[in-house]
């Protein structure tokens, strides 16, 4: 086991983790249809981290339908072209399709959700295309997304197409990027979280995880899962009640740190590195003592709370020590939500930015929960616990979480 205490380099630790959840992380995997320019790559773009649609490896798995992915990015988007040319073509393309969901089916491979794209101004919708439309729909789920759905002819169309009763999951009208109509005027886009909530709810529950990472534009989707998933972490880690931790042994909730911090950043799937991680933990940890993130944590949240003087008995409780960890995770996720959002809108978020905010969020949540730690401290100070009992404590506790490390893994 490695040494928790000294020289450990948590930074480090922690981008490690999340690269081997990452890698483990079965991939969500979508099904792109429509014809050329009608803006499949620019829908994938928007709505998916890393513009993996421009960025990503492309590799020809048949003559029409090319395999994008990107490293770090746990999606596999399957690009179809040539629906556009004439039927003979149209017939291969539909051909190749439904051999590679048939081939997939039942692998990690299998493919979760279809959108077929049309181009909302186009205003049609052929026989051939309805009929392929319904014959997917049959295997997969399917979402006919209308692109570039600018002016009120969109709304029509819409409807028209509902009107059908289509045997498919949903029609969307979206606009992935903004549309330039004058000097004075542009069409926001619109439509992309709605896409993304529905695809959310069709695909199997054992890729959500990748989809919530590998989307960009559902940022409170992050933030939720975050929370729920550290909640339920942490409680389950400390044990309810009165534990106590013994504050000196670092070895017990640096460990459980740093798995935490790891799972939350692979929720988000933002892009973040050792300098940023380490001036995140500087900025809770106190002083340049990155490498010992537990026990100072714990050290400086008592800080934060006038008047409790230092832990008493060299032992926390584990109520206490869940607050402290709960303020670090909930500290850790408003910064990602932060750097999401920046992403997003395309703009740098300097690391003072970052740094302050981690401090005001986590002080923030031990005020909101000073009244309970004070009441710990007061029992802690009671109990008079003898060396040998402290011990069987500390075993036990170190059990516990051993216990649950290695369910999560
Ligand atoms: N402003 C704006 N332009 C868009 C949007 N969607 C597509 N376009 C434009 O339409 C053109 C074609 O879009 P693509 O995303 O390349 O279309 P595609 O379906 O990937 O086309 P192929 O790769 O040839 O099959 C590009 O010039 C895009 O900029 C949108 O939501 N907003
Ligand atoms: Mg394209």
């Amino acid at each position: 086991m490695k040494n928790f205490d000294k020289h450990f380099d948590v930074a480090q630790e922690i981008l490690d983790l999340t690269d081997k959840e990452l890698k483990n992380l079965a991939p969500v995997n979508i099904l792109m249809i429509g014809k050329s320019g009608v803006g499949k790559s620019t829908l994938i773009n928007s709505v998916f981290r890393e513009r993996i649609a421009e960025t990503g490896i492309g590799k020809p798995v048949t003559k029409h339908l090319q395999k994008i992915t990107r490293k770090d990015v746990p999606i596999t988007i399957y690009d179809t072209r040539g629906l556009e040319l004439d039927p003979s073509v149209q017939k291969q393309v539909k051909d190749e399709i439904y051999k590679l969901i048939a081939d997939n089916k039942g692998t990690e491979e299998a493919l979760h959700v279809a959108y077929y794209c049309i181009q909302a101004t186009s205003s049609r919708i052929e026989e051939s295309e309805i009929k392929m439309i319904e014959e997917i729909s049959n295997k997969i789920p399917v979402i006919l997304v209308l692109t570039q759905a600018i002016g009120e002819q969109v709304k029509e169309f819409q409807q028209y197409i509902e009107e059908m009763n289509l045997d498919i999951a949903a029609v969307h009208s979206v606009l992935a990027e903004p549309y330039v109509i004058s000097k004075d005027y542009t069409v926001q886009p619109f439509g992309l979280k709605e896409l993304i909530e529905r695809t959310f709810n069709l695909i199997p529950d054992s890729v959500r995880k990748a989809f919530t990472n590998a989307q960009r534009v559902d940022i409170e989707r992050k933030v939720e899962t975050a929370k729920t998933w550290a909640t339920r972490y942490i409680a389950t880690s400390f044990g309810v009640g009165f534990v106590p931790i013994p504050f000196s042994d670092a070895s017990i909730l640096v460990p459980m740190q740093v798995a935490l911090l790891a799972h939350i950043t692979v929720i988000f799937g933002v892009p973040i590195d050792k300098a940023t991680i380490l001036s995140i933990i500087a900025a809770v940890g106190g002083t340049g003592s990155a490498t010992v993130v537990g026990r100072s944590v714990v050290s400086n949240a008592f800080k934060f709370i006038p008047g409790l003087g230092t832990v008493v008995g060299g032992v926390i409780s584990g109520t206490t020590a869940s607050i402290v960890t709960r303020a670090l995770a909930y500290s850790y996720i408003q910064v990602l939500k932060l750097l999401a959002s920046s992403e997003l809108s395309g703009q740098e978020t300097s690391t003072d930015k970052i740094v302050s905010m981690m401090q005001k969020q986590f002080k923030n949540y031990i005020k909101e929960n000073k009244r309970e730690l004070k009441n710990e401290s007061t029992q802690l100070n009671m109990s008079k616990d003898s060396p040998l009992s402290k011990v069987e404590v500390a075993r036990r506790t170190v059990n516990n979480f051993l216990d649950k490390l290695k369910n999560r893994f």
